[in-house]
């Protein structure tokens, strides 16, 4: 069994080469953010940057990812990420009715920003939102004191705003305008 810090790192390593920057190994990510699974061994060995990945491992991280943060295409060929992507990646994601409401964590040094412009993607390419508190707040957790805004998310996708879901539970959105947040 490999170390749950060991599988951490390995994810990490995976979320940096497949959501944020494949060329700093040499990669390139297709359209859909799809790489070949020997090639992203091959030059993450190469990179130094972890100790000897291999499919093993790999298989490993996806299985245990508490986030189910990557997936692999259909002939087990490639792995992409399921979201996250601050580079431009086609996901082919449907639109999808959202519930009434959705959650978006944040730290409170960000508030005053958020409620005069909205939330805003950021570097990554949408407004990550979950259907759970516990989730958003460990998502706030990462910057600071924590804070859960609510998004009437039924109301913006009645108003002609678009929803996604990724494959492993994320809702997405372009932004969320100031009238469809609550804060506490
Ligand atoms: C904030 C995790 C000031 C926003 C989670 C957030 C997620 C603003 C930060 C995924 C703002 C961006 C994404 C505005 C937004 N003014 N601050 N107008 N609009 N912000 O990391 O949502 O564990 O890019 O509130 O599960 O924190 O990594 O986004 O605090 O799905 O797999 O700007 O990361 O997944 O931060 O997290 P991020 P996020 P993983």
């Amino acid at each position: 069994m490999t170390s749950s810090k060991q599988l951490n790192k390995i994810s990490k390593f995976l979320s940096f080469v497949l959501r944020h920057k494949p060329e700093a190994i040499g990669l390139t990510l297709d359209d859909n953010g799809w790489v070949n699974i020997d090639n992203l061994i091959n030059k993450s060995n190469k990179s130094g940057e972890v100790s000897s990945i291999n499919r093993e491992l790999i298989q490993e991280v996806v299985d245990t990812s508490d986030k189910k943060r990557f997936i692999f295409s259909d002939d087990g060929q490639n792995i992409r990420a399921n979201q996250g992507h601050s580079i431009q990646v086609d996901l082919q994601l449907k639109p999808v009715t959202p519930p009434e409401f959705l959650y978006h964590g944040t730290a409170t040094r960000f508030l005053e920003s958020i409620v005069e412009e909205g939330l805003k993607p950021q570097e990554r390419q949408h407004v990550h939102l979950s259907t759970n508190i516990e989730t958003a707040t460990a998502v706030g957790q990462r910057y600071g004191k924590p804070v859960i805004l609510t998004i009437k998310a039924l109301l913006m996708h009645k108003q002609g705003l678009v929803f996604y879901r990724s494959e492993n539970g994320v809702w997405l959105t372009d932004n969320v305008p100031v009238p469809f947040l609550q804060t506490p």
